[in-house]
């Protein structure tokens, strides 16, 4: 079987349970749609079981690009133009939620931290799955600057990461293409905690990390929903 959950946002506990109760194993594949970290306190137990799964296919969220950029400034590896600071993209980050996140991997020996940035790294930008009939397209948060005449791969990743989306909105014409998002969280669009299929879009993000909020889960093959 073939699932995606997003917006995990270190709540491991939540991320365990879904596992079990989807009885999740080396014969499934399961896609993260990013913001595996920040907020809850456990993204790097969250970090640490998903790189051991080989079947487990993290994509990049908005959370894990800032905590990259952040970390990468710091660490001399990328240099910023004025009037962008380093201070001011490291605190961005920290008080997005990135203070737990940074905790956590400040209590790391120095090869673990290298270990988390490493896999951090390695997130897509995108990813899509033919299941059946249907086409599922993976991405963190929708598409900014659409265009059906634009190919996946002409968008940048701001483009991918930070976009609202418009749950009337269609992006492709062929109604077996289907955009599958997290980011916003449901009770942000129509008050609720339960997945939103709409217009071809299929929103994900429950809010794990928020009061009353729940970690979704979906299944491609049966279109099953799971929710803790
Ligand atoms: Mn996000």
């Amino acid at each position: 079987m073939i699932y995606a959950m997003s917006d995990i946002h270190g709540m491991y506990d939540k991320y365990i349970k879904m596992l079990e109760l989807i009885k999740f194993s080396d014969a499934d594949d399961l896609y993260v749609l990013g913001d595996v970290i920040d907020r809850g306190d456990k993204s790097v137990e969250v970090l640490f079981d998903m790189m051991k799964r080989p079947n487990v296919h993290p994509i990049i969220g908005n959370h894990e690009l800032m905590a990259l950029i952040a970390i990468y400034v710091k660490l001399n590896c990328l240099t910023v133009e004025p009037p962008v600071s380093e201070d001011s993209l490291f605190s961005n980050w920290l008080v997005s939620g990135g203070e737990a996140t940074l905790e956590g991997i400040a209590k790391l020996p120095n090869d673990q931290r290298l270990v988390i940035i490493d896999y951090l790294s390695e997130f897509v930008l995108y990813k899509a799955v033919d299941v059946g009939d249907k086409t599922f397209i993976m991405v963190h948060s929708g598409f900014d600057n659409f265009s059906r005449e634009k190919k996946l791969s002409d968008y940048t990743v701001n483009d991918l990461v930070w976009h609202r989306p418009d749950p009337g909105f269609r992006y492709f014409e062929d109604e077996s293409i289907f955009v599958v998002a997290g980011h916003t969280p449901t009770w942000a669009i129509n008050g609720g905690n339960s997945i939103i299929h709409s217009c071809g879009n299929i929103l994900i993000d429950c809010g794990a990390c928020h009061e009353g909020g729940r970690l979704a889960c979906l299944c491609f093959d049966t279109m099953e929903e799971f929710y803790i």
